[in-house]
């Protein structure tokens, strides 16, 4: 399953293509790219023009407190999910799961992750398995890790990979490792033509899963 990560900073261009790939896609995440150029109101929008669930991918990171004041606000604009960290500690990450459903970091696909995420990966698994977050996000990018993490997580929390296309990692590598949504920015907003982008990807990942 494909979620779109719809990085672009314009609200028309935005509803475009989400109107556009629909149909290829089961959730949009929005970033701080988004928010910050169109307003919180997108969140809405977006749910309102296509029906799908919304992703605010705020990587929360602050005091218990202080997540909790941002995460009301968030979830009251519509999301549906929220992405936290989990290094701040359990407490920061319960705060806001006491006012809805949240995916966890457990690992960025960045290169630099593995400075000081990855190191600790265990520790956030193991937050993970006691708070049982909707679902934890893992690097698209290197799928022994995504392997890793599906060996060592609770059944039934589900894993987000980010990492698809631009940044190298391959979608077929993360499902077949145990992603059950595969996130996908620029490989589809950035393409010429993003529905037959979305398409074409959707069209890969489900001859995969059902072959
Ligand atoms: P694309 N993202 C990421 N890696 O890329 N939330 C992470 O470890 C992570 C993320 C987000 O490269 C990133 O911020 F936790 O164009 C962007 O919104 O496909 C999207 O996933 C990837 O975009």
């Amino acid at each position: 399953m494909i979620v779109l990560a719809l990085d672009v900073y314009e609200r028309e261009r935005a509803l475009r293509i989400a109107e556009d790939v629909r149909e290829y896609i089961s959730m949009i995440k929005v970033n701080w790219p988004l928010i910050l150029g169109s307003g919180i109101g997108i969140i809405r929008e977006l749910k309102e023009r296509t029906g799908l669930p919304m992703i605010a991918d705020l990587k929360l990171a602050d005091i218990p407190n202080t997540n909790r004041l941002v995460a009301k606000k968030v979830f009251e604009a519509g999301a549906d999910y929220i992405i936290v960290h989990g290094f701040v500690g359990r407490d920061s990450v319960r705060a806001i799961m006491e006012l809805g459903e949240i995916i966890m970091v457990v690992e960025m696909s960045h290169p630099g992750a593995e400075e000081f995420i990855q190191p600790v990966a265990d520790k956030l698994i193991e937050i993970a398995n006691e708070i049982e977050p909707f679902g934890v996000i893992a690097p698209g990018t290197r799928p022994e890790r995504v392997r890793y993490i599906r060996k060592m997580l609770k059944k039934g929390i589900k894993i987000f990979t980010p990492g698809i296309g631009a940044q190298g990692g391959s979608a077929r590598k993360a499902l077949e490792a145990g992603a059950d949504y595969i996130i996908v920015g620029r490989r589809i907003y950035g393409a010429e033509d993003p529905r037959r982008a979305a398409e074409e990807l959707y069209k890969e990942v489900r001859a995969w899963s059902s072959g």
